[in-house]
């Protein structure tokens, strides 16, 4: 079904990530587990020992297996292809550009805060040195962010969303992200990039709310409450 400002294409992140996750985290535990045991196993078969008489007789260990090592080589490039391939995969589905047919938000970044512009409604959201702005998006929409920086590189970062791009000087980014849930993410977003004294706090929070919800928040900030 196609809602209204839903634009297809624009995926849940986190599920994309998380899937791609899943494949990594036990192919990389299973060449872990494998090295330590070669690693044991083989500490144990040629240790040294002095007391042998044979030890000094014995000829040398060292021999080629080329069909084994044609097989790891093959096993190897197996592994890093389909690592590769679902990687550029997921990041195609992801890694869009703006749809421009979402809500729009422009995000400024700056040393040390983070603003949120609704152009469209002309509502801003600004936090202060003591208090973080508000990023509130409504659910199942694909929302268009626009990603700008003021001074040094910073990093827009939504953990629960496995989202992060770089806000660089000079340079306007443009993706575009949908929050299925509703909710609240108390210091939900941050900035990744280190830079400079305050970047620990330059935080913001994420609220996520029912399309009704939010269009009763678009009507109370036009009209000036909080
Ligand atoms: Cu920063």
């Amino acid at each position: 079904m196609r809602r209204a400002g839903y634009v297809a294409g624009v995926t849940d992140t986190r599920h994309e990530y998380d899937t791609l996750a899943g494949l990594y985290v036990p192919i990389g535990a299973a060449v872990v587990l494998l090295v330590a045991l070669l690693v044991v196993a083989f500490a144990w078969r040629y240790r040294a020992r002095p007391d042998d008489p044979d030890e000094q007789r014995r000829p040398s260990r060292i021999h080629r297996a080329p069909r084994t090592e044609a097989l790891y080589v093959l096993v190897l490039a197996c592994v890093a292809a389909l690592l590769l391939w679902r990687t550029y995969t997921v990041e195609g589905r992801t890694d869009h550009a703006a749809s421009g047919r979402g809500l729009g938000v422009l995000v400024t970044a700056s040393k040390w805060h983070w603003r949120f512009d609704y152009p469209r409604l002309r509502i801003v959201q600004r936090g202060t040195d003591d208090a973080p702005p508000t990023l509130v998006v409504p659910a199942r929409r694909t929302i268009d962010f626009t990603l700008r920086s003021l001074d040094v590189i910073h990093a827009f970062w939504i953990p629960d969303r496995r989202f992060k791009r770089d806000a660089t000087p000079g340079f306007v980014s443009s993706f575009s992200l949908v929050f299925p849930r509703t909710g609240f993410w108390r210091y939900g977003g941050e900035c990744s990039e280190y830079c400079g004294l305050r970047h620990t706090w330059m935080k913001f929070h994420v609220a996520v709310v029912s399309p009704a919800a939010f269009a009763r928040w678009t009507r109370a900030r036009q009209g000036g409450a909080a």
